[in-house]
């Protein structure tokens, strides 16, 4: 794939942060890691707005870090997805995709369905592009067997493959910018970068002794005992909760301190300062997918609220990365913390001493687990490399292999 090749993402938003903030994610490092032409059509703006204030809602089309963002309207009534969630089929302003001269890649996010006049475009085209559903992200080993399979469109000259995010080298591995791991540690070594970054979200500098963690999540039954072992433990606890659902009444620069509890709610900050967050905290709270992959490189020990699915069916989803994760890891540690995430997760009390009194394992084996990841090659790398091959092999990319 050239510098200069032009790539569409497609993303709607079923829900929450994840699937713009894996979308946008991916489309900033497309462009400023390989110098490609993105545009990013995305259903709801406003939610990437949360992400990247930059964003004027106002208009159809802008530039932000790079990217051509697209506004994407609905145009007919939801269908369901396999998966059992709810999305819509899309049109542009004017509902004709005709006019739009589909890219050289296409990536359609999380099997958010293109529009059809445009992936009639796309078998119009001398040159097919390379067409690619990017998937949600697991640990699964079933994964490997799925990734990077072709799908021949039954009726048009198109090919789509399925593209598998995953931990080991037979997926497509995790997005992960060039330069991410240099980028942390010259943050966390310098005390000066640590307390302006506090400073720009309200906090005073760290104090010897206190742990500070960042909880970020929803809705959570394991919640409120959490916070009252902490108010309880002889250890100063500074948890910083980014405004949101889990305290819906409590807004950015409101809180209370109870016992050695010290509660802070920070605001959403843009996704490069939700980094430092993460980089800057002893431990970290994180959801659904993207964050729960920027914990993973922060290399910081970390507590996955996984997304609820119908029939429990996250329940094997958790329970493959924990394996995957927890080998190698001091059998101890291994087990308190499959425990706490068990319980964070479920309604139980999770057990905070017994988890954090393996800090030094649990911190150890964080770092050595960023060190994997790079192994595993970045997200944007492998499905550059990957469209590269299609375009060598086939010449003509998105045709039928
Ligand atoms: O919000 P999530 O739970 O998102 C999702 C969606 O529910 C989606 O439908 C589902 O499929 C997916 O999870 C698995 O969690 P996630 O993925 O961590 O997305 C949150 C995004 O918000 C992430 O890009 C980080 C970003 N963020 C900021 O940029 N600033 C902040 O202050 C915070 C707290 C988060």
């Amino acid at each position: 794939m050239s510098s200069g090749q032009r790539w569409d993402i497609f993303c709607a938003v079923i829900d929450n942060y994840g699937d713009i903030g894996v979308s946008w994610r991916l489309a900033r490092q497309l462009a400023a890691d390989f110098g490609l032409q993105v545009r990013l059509w995305v259903d709801d703006p406003a939610s990437l707005k949360k992400l990247c204030p930059e964003l004027d809602l106002s208009r159809e089309i802008q530039a932000v870090s790079g990217v051509e963002i697209h506004s994407w309207h609905m145009e007919s009534p939801s269908v369901c997805r396999p998966s059992g969630r709810h999305v819509g089929l899309k049109a542009d302003i004017h509902g004709d995709w005709m006019r739009v001269e589909p890219a050289d890649v296409v990536i359609e996010a999380f099997g958010c369905t293109l529009p059809e006049s445009y992936v009639q475009a796309m078998a119009a085209r001398a040159v097919k592009p390379v067409w690619i559903n990017l998937e949600y992200l697991s640990a699964e080993s079933w994964v490997e067997g799925c990734h990077a399979k072709p799908s021949p469109h039954p009726r048009l000259p198109l090919t789509k493959y399925f593209f598998f995010p995953g931990f080991t080298r037979a997926t497509g591995g995790v997005i992960g910018e060039h330069g991410l791991r240099a980028q942390r540690q010259a943050f966390q070594s310098s005390p000066e970068a640590i307390d302006a970054f506090w400073s720009s979200i309200g906090l005073p500098p760290g104090q010897p002794g206190e742990i500070r963690v960042s909880l970020f999540g929803y809705e959570n039954a394991a919640l409120a005992g959490l916070l009252d072992v902490w108010a309880a433990g002889e250890t100063a606890i500074t948890c910083l909760v980014p405004e949101g659902r889990l305290m819906p009444d409590l807004h950015a620069g409101q809180g209370f301190q109870r016992g050695s509890l010290n509660l802070h709610i920070i605001p959403f900050v843009p996704q490069p300062d939700y980094d430092r967050l993460l980089w800057a905290c002893d431990c970290n709270f994180v959801r659904g997918e993207d964050s729960f992959v920027r914990a993973q490189w922060a290399a910081k020990p970390f507590v996955w609220h996984i997304y609820p699915q119908a029939e429990a069916a996250h329940q094997v989803k958790l329970d493959a990365f924990l394996d995957r994760y927890l080998a190698g890891m001091d059998q101890a540690a291994a087990e308190a913390m499959r425990a706490f995430w068990l319980s964070w997760n479920g309604v139980e009390n999770p057990n905070w001493p017994d988890l954090w009194r393996h800090r030094v394992a649990l911190e150890r084996h964080a770092q050595d687990w960023a060190l994997h990841l790079e192994e595993s090659g970045d997200l944007a790398s492998n499905l550059v490399d990957f469209c590269g091959q299609l375009h060598l092999k086939h010449g003509a990319p998105g045709a039928a292999p």
